[in-house]
């Protein structure tokens, strides 16, 4: 059975083709594009068509392999959006989550709607991102789409419409938004009035695994090929890489390790408590009604805008090279809070490490190796604080941990990881979100029963490599320092 994945991510999409015979998985990369967001007046968005081209140029390389499949589905990141009018155009470019314009947004929201309400009606983390900030932004600008506007779909939403000419809204990324309330099963009527949004641009919600329309005729026509079955997968890849994590049974927790760290584990019901609020942890929708009761690490971004620092000064590094530098230099000598608000938006790292040591007190890392050294052993510590929060907010133990993801290349990250925790980690598959979207619609094929039988089936396809911990004592000490320093309780 062949099933064709588009996993859409900050910097680069793919298209893989996965090929199922018996309980065998393989994947092949058909087509990679760079996603490159593009700052225009002052403002930051995602090429929303050249992202739709390069879709269509994924399906026109599984025709020239004579691999065309039975089904295909989109995942991407979270929370973005666009806008369609009367007669179903788009009104405008989508914005990038980090640009600017949702600055102090999230603050004033609180104003109309408090924060706890705003947590006890959709049990999602406060990023400053969300997609309701994003549409107060555009609400206080008094953004012109906002008045044409009669249809409201996420990124993977919306190029699905381009595909079907369906709209339909998809679970996992629904939840996202902030604007949906996962006790009622639907989008928040009521936060969206109270906050002048209108309740009829959100339409339908469709979960992981539902058929969701086939390519249409022009679309059949521009490029020779059948119309073909689409299906809404986990469409944020965060809930496409949970569904691919090879656990064989619940509890389990996972870290998705890309641009992004994501860590957590799965639950059948969100966890919504005042301790989940005050850790500010979310849960976002998942396959099969679960959730993903986690929370956002800033992750390798910080190290993929440093190295971008330096490639603009003039010094070119790749990321093993960087690895390396990073292990040679000096253990534990200073971390930072990679979730500092101040590593969020795009831009030159090194000077904001640079201040962040001196807010705390610390000396400054000099070499490119110390700066790495410090991005990479923070992310390791801070990994162990919220694997910790995650077992006290859900009242589990977990004997390891799984890692998904591009960033388990990273293997010195890998190895850290596993001490810092004091547990094994286990990692694979890398390529988490694409295999996830792929076993979606192999169950929407009939061709496994349930998750869980795609997960065993992912688990004998790709290897994982086991990390165990070492040098417990250095890393615990160096724990309750970095938890002191970052004020983490
Ligand atoms: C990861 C991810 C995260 C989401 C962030 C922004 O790619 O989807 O889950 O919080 O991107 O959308």
């Amino acid at each position: 059975m062949i099933a064709l994945a588009y996993d859409l991510g900050a910097s680069s999409g793919r298209a893989l083709l996965g090929r199922l015979s018996g309980n065998r998985i393989e994947v092949e990369e058909i087509h990679r594009f760079p996603n490159d967001p593009v700052q225009a007046g002052g403002r930051l968005y995602w090429d929303i068509l050249r992202l739709y081209h390069e879709i269509k140029q994924g399906l026109l390389a599984a025709k020239h392999r004579g691999a065309l499949p039975q089904t295909l589905a989109i995942d991407s990141w979270a929370v973005d959006f666009g806008l369609l009018g009367r007669s179903g155009e788009l009104l405008a470019n989508p914005y990038h989550y980090r640009d600017a314009h949702t600055e102090g947004v999230m603050e004033r929201v609180f104003e109309t709607v408090p924060r706890a309400d705003i947590f006890a009606r959709t049990g999602i983390q406060f990023l400053p991102f969300n997609t309701i900030y994003q549409l107060a932004a555009l609400k206080a600008a008094r953004a012109p789409q906002l008045d044409a506007a009669e249809h409201f779909l996420m990124i993977p939403d919306l190029l699905r419409y381009f595909l079907t000419g369906e709209r339909a809204s998809e679970f996992s990324n629904a939840t996202t938004t902030q604007l949906y309330n996962p006790l009622a099963g639907d989008w928040d009527g009521e936060l969206l009035t109270r906050l002048g949004l209108e309740r009829r641009w959100f339409g339908k919600v469709l979960q992981p695994g539902e058929r969701a329309g086939r390519l249409q005729p022009s679309v059949c026509e521009e490029l020779g090929v059948p119309a073909i079955e689409v299906v809404a997968a986990a469409e944020h890849d965060t809930g496409s890489a949970v569904v691919a994590v090879p656990a064989r049974q619940r509890p389990f927790a996972y870290l998705s390790c890309g641009t992004w760290s994501l860590m957590g584990t799965e639950t059948e019901q969100p966890v919504m408590g005042e301790q989940a609020l005050a850790l500010n942890f979310t849960n976002e929708g998942g396959y099969g009604g679960t959730y993903r009761l986690l929370k956002n690490i800033m992750g390798l971004w910080i190290l993929q805008e440093t190295r971008r620092e330096w490639e603009k000064q003039g010094q070119s590094y790749g990321f093993p090279e960087l690895v390396a530098l990073a292990e040679q230099s000096p253990a534990f000598g200073v971390w930072i809070d990679p979730d500092d608000a101040a590593f969020l938006a795009p831009g030159d790292m090194t000077p904001r490490i640079r201040d962040y040591c001196a807010r705390t007190g610390q000396r400054a890392p000099q070499t490119p190796g110390e700066f790495v050294r410090c991005i990479m052993e923070s992310l390791a510590l801070k990994y162990r604080y919220v694997l910790e929060m995650t077992e006290r907010l859900s009242a589990q133990r977990f004997e390891g941990l799984h890692m998904v993801g591009g960033g388990i290349q990273n293997t010195l990250l890998c190895r850290w990881t596993a001490s810092a925790i004091g547990k094994p980690v286990w990692a694979g598959p890398a390529e988490g979100s694409a295999i996830g979207n792929l076993a979606v619609q192999w169950i929407a094929q009939g061709a496994f029963a349930d998750i869980w039988e795609a997960r065993a089936a992912i688990a004998d396809s790709f290897p994982v490599t086991t990390y165990e911990p070492r040098d417990g004592a250095a890393w615990n000490e160096a724990y309750g320092r970095f938890r002191e320093l970052a004020g983490l309780g």
